[in-house]
């Protein structure tokens, strides 16, 4: 595989191997895909074949595709590669005005030149009743070439004649004539046809041309000739001109038939490049290196929520379903959550059902069963997410309402196991028992950022003659270190004879008993949970 880039133009490149004094090589390729394996073979050149490309594209060699089309699809081979593409550019698509707007299309695109065979527009593929193809007027043809070096802007586009005289069998005198005319009239090269199976009017051609001019052939007929031979007669460049389609052609022929008649891809999977083997080729990697650069970094949090209960406090409203599936303003408490965590940039989310399993029905989310959720408090709902946990999670209760900066700050606060304490003690919409946060340091709501921690959870308001700092809202940022430190605790807890009836708090209690860091994040109110009726009047506030 060639490793090394040169840093010449691509014109320059052409016009290196038309020039050196070694036998030089290009090969077909007649898409960005092949262009590019080319490439990666080695081979300092392209072959831009009309044959192949209109194959590609399911049409004759016969000027049915137009040479717009060409030009697109030269683009994409060009843009792929790093080497000069050489086009097969029939008879220059019409006249000397065609010409000299081909070889501008062409210099904009990066092509680093172009071929033109002297028979008449709409040309056919020169092995196909080749001596029926009438020839173009030397003169005519000698107009079309001085047309397109005159246009050029860039003084190393090349532009080789192709003599067509062998190919309708007017011999080597006329070929030799013709070629002189296009040379004079300052072809770039000479490209000397043949359908012959032997190589003997080439070598023929070659010797008394005697190096006037670039020489280049294409052996497809002649294609056992020794490479060898070619050295000795002084040829310079050879076309291996359509091996490329021929190849692909032929391993899906094989491919398509085996899986027609196998129904199935079992046998033909170890013979055929694989996906990653194409990603390769279209250039994968560099995407995923510029995707770290330039964009954002896409979040990679998971979140866990916790929807097993019923919510009993709800009556009526929770008969058919969980707490988390009932509708404030027209949505549910579960699918406005969603909504929030979505905007936040987190997609992946696990929702742990246990009442009424089957209501929870929204799309986008893992669902895990708690099936003993009448047995156990939320530490046993939790531990049915176990798999699903990821080294950047969020856990939380489905039952909040909050403001979506909450979310965001909850995101955006370093540590290992962050909370949010809501610090508002007097926030109106809080009822019932809530959670209290005991911290190390009260809110001093200063607008910088405080390196607090959470003493306890509890839900008593004068924990040991103390006052709580505000209340736990029931949402945790674990990232790799904390889940760790979680998941060793969940495994001593699960064999405490009182597990069925632990909580979060519980489980954060038990963290800061061995010594583990809470960061506590403070907020001043703009969220709710619902556990009441009167708490449904609230939430409904609350969304306007
Ligand atoms: C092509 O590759 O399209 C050519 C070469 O023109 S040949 O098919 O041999 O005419
Ligand atoms: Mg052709």
């Amino acid at each position: 595989m060639s490793e090394k880039k040169s840093n010449k133009s691509k014109c320059k490149q052409l016009r290196s191997l038309l020039e050196s004094n070694e036998l030089e090589f290009i090969l077909e390729a007649h898409n960005g895909i092949s262009a590019s394996i080319v490439e990666r073979a080695g081979f300092k050149g392209i072959w831009g074949s009309g044959l192949a490309m209109s194959a590609q594209f399911g049409v004759r060699d016969s000027n049915e595709a137009s040479w717009t089309q060409v030009v697109d699809m030269l683009e994409f081979m060009s843009d792929t590669t790093s080497i000069p593409i050489l086009l097969d550019g029939d008879t220059g698509y019409g006249n000397f005005n065609n010409m000299r707007r081909l070889v501008k299309k062409l210099e904009q695109r990066d092509i680093a030149g172009v071929c033109i065979e002297d028979k008449q527009f709409p040309k056919t593929n020169s092995f196909i009743d080749g001596n029926k193809q009438p020839l173009a007027e030397i003169d005519e043809f000698c107009g079309k070439i001085k047309a397109g070096k005159d246009s050029q802007t860039d003084d190393d586009f090349t532009i080789i004649a192709r003599v067509e005289a062998l190919i309708a069998g007017w011999g080597l005198p006329e070929a030799l004539k013709r070629a002189e005319a296009y040379h004079q009239a300052g072809a770039d090269g000479i490209l000397i046809h043949s359908k012959l199976s032997r190589p003997d009017e080439i070598l023929a051609f070659a010797k008394e041309w005697a190096g006037r001019s670039p020489l280049v052939i294409v052996p497809t007929k002649y294609y056992s000739t020794p490479t060898e031979a070619f050295r000795k007669a002084g040829i310079d460049l050879v076309i291996w001109a359509n091996h490329m389609i021929r190849s692909s052609v032929a391993a899906m022929e094989i491919t398509s038939k085996n899986i027609f008649e196998s129904e199935s891809l079992a046998d033909v999977e170890d013979k055929i490049a694989s996906v990653d083997h194409i990603f390769e080729l279209q250039g994968a990697d560099e995407l995923s290196r510029a995707q770290k650069r330039y964009l954002s970094q896409q979040s990679n949090i998971h979140s866990i929520i916790l929807a097993a209960s019923r919510g009993n406090e709800l009556h009526e409203l929770t008969h058919d379903k969980p707490k988390a599936m009932i509708s404030i303003g027209g949505k549910t408490l579960l699918a406005r959550l969603m909504e929030g965590l979505k905007k936040a940039g987190i997609n992946k989310s696990t929702v742990i059902a246990g009442y009424k399993a089957e209501s929870i029905n929204l799309h986008g989310i893992e669902k895990c069963i708690n099936d003993d959720y009448e047995n156990g408090d939320e530490l046993k709902t939790l531990i049915c997410a176990q798999d699903n946990f990821n080294d950047d999670m969020l856990i939380l209760y489905s039952d909040l309402l909050f403001r979506e900066y909450i979310l965001r700050d909850l995101i955006e606060t370093e540590g290992d196991i962050v909370i949010i304490v809501d610090s508002a003690l007097d926030n109106p919409n809080i009822s019932g028992s809530p959670d209290y946060a005991y911290c190390s340091e009260d809110d001093d709501r200063s607008p910088f950022m405080q390196n607090v921690t959470l003493t306890k959870v509890s839900t008593s308001a004068d924990d040991d003659n103390k006052k709580p700092s505000g209340y736990w809202i029931g949402m945790m940022r674990v990232r790799k270190q904390g889940r760790d430190w979680l998941e060793a605790a969940l495994e001593e807890l699960k064999s405490a004879s009182n597990f069925n009836t632990l909580t979060l708090p519980d489980l954060l209690n038990h963290l800061i008993q061995q010594g583990k860091p809470i960061k506590v994040h403070y907020i001043d109110g703009h969220w709710l949970d619902v556990n009441s009726l009167d708490d449904i009047d609230r939430a409904g506030d609350f969304t306007k």
